[in-house]
């Protein structure tokens, strides 16, 4: 159906009409010992989620709303890298299938114009500091022609950025090499360098001013790297470098 080339990732593939949430189903196969690089991948989500319980718009035949099941030998505290990394992967996916500017927004959403084309969810079950099993949810507007009043001005789908309807396939193709690729190397070196080093290139948050909210408190400071874990380097106003990790904060470009 797909043509995919990787060696193991998707090569079984669940397809849904319509479900819940790909995440909530995927997390299940999993909880029954289904092997890694399985995918559940449905047509239309009908709660699909973001993170922290947020709600993530999922309508029929217009996005790639994913979920896929990993199951790295690593340690649980390194499970946001899997993250980074599939951003990248991602990334790099979309711009290979369609030519389109697209860049990442640490530590994972996707933006096309500055507005958010792709969201990651990563959910994890671990036990005793072995991680049992990663679903990575990945979902895409594609072929998106509106999206609803509160989302206008922060969402955007491939088709408004680039005026014309694009192959889902092709691009969850694309995506699927670049993730086993970069997910072989990084099981492979067990460390980010390389990896960490593409997805600069493709980072927009590097180099601005971001607000950074963190336990309740709210300072401006510029993103300038990111530390060999892959979490955000921000200089403070007073001079003072501080390192954000991913999930304790919120980023906004100002
Ligand atoms: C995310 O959450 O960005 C992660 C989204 C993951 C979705 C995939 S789809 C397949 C798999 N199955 C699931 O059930 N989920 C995963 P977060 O950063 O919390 O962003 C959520 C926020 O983005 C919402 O509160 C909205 O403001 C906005 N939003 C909702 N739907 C959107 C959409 N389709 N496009 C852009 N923004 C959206």
């Amino acid at each position: 159906l797909y043509h995919l080339k990787t060696k193991w990732l998707g090569r079984k593939i669940v397809h849904y009409h319509q479900i819940d949430s790909t995440n909530k189903e995927a997390k299940k196969l999993a909880a029954s010992g289904e092997k890694e690089g399985t995918i559940v991948i449905s047509e239309e989500q009908l709660a699909g989620r973001g993170r922290l319980g947020r709600t993530w718009i999922s309508p029929a035949g217009t996005g790639i709303w994913m979920s896929v099941i990993l199951r790295p030998s690593i340690a649980p505290t390194d499970a946001s890298k899997i993250t980074l990394l599939a951003g990248l992967a991602v990334c790099e996916g979309i711009k290979e299938a369609t030519g389109l500017p697209v860049q990442i927004k640490w530590p994972n959403d996707l933006v096309l114009h500055n507005k958010k084309i792709c969201g990651i969810l990563t959910e994890m079950s671990a036990e005793m500091e072995k991680i049992n099993y990663i679903i990575l949810g990945i979902g895409i507007n594609v072929n998106t022609d509106s999206f609803p009043e509160d989302l206008k001005n922060t969402a955007t789908s491939l088709k408004i950025e680039g005026e014309k309807e694009y192959d889902r396939k092709e691009i969850v193709k694309a995506i699927l090499m670049y993730l086993e690729q970069y997910y072989e190397l990084y099981m492979k070196n067990q460390d980010m360098e390389d990896l960490l080093e593409k997805y600069k290139n493709h980072c927009l948050t590097l180099g601005k001013e971001v607000k950074i909210i963190h336990r309740n408190e709210e300072f401006i400071g510029k993103a300038v790297d990111l530390s060999k874990e892959g979490e955000l380097m921000v200089e403070k106003q007073d001079g003072q470098v501080i390192t954000v990790f991913s999930g304790e904060v919120s980023v906004r470009g100002l």
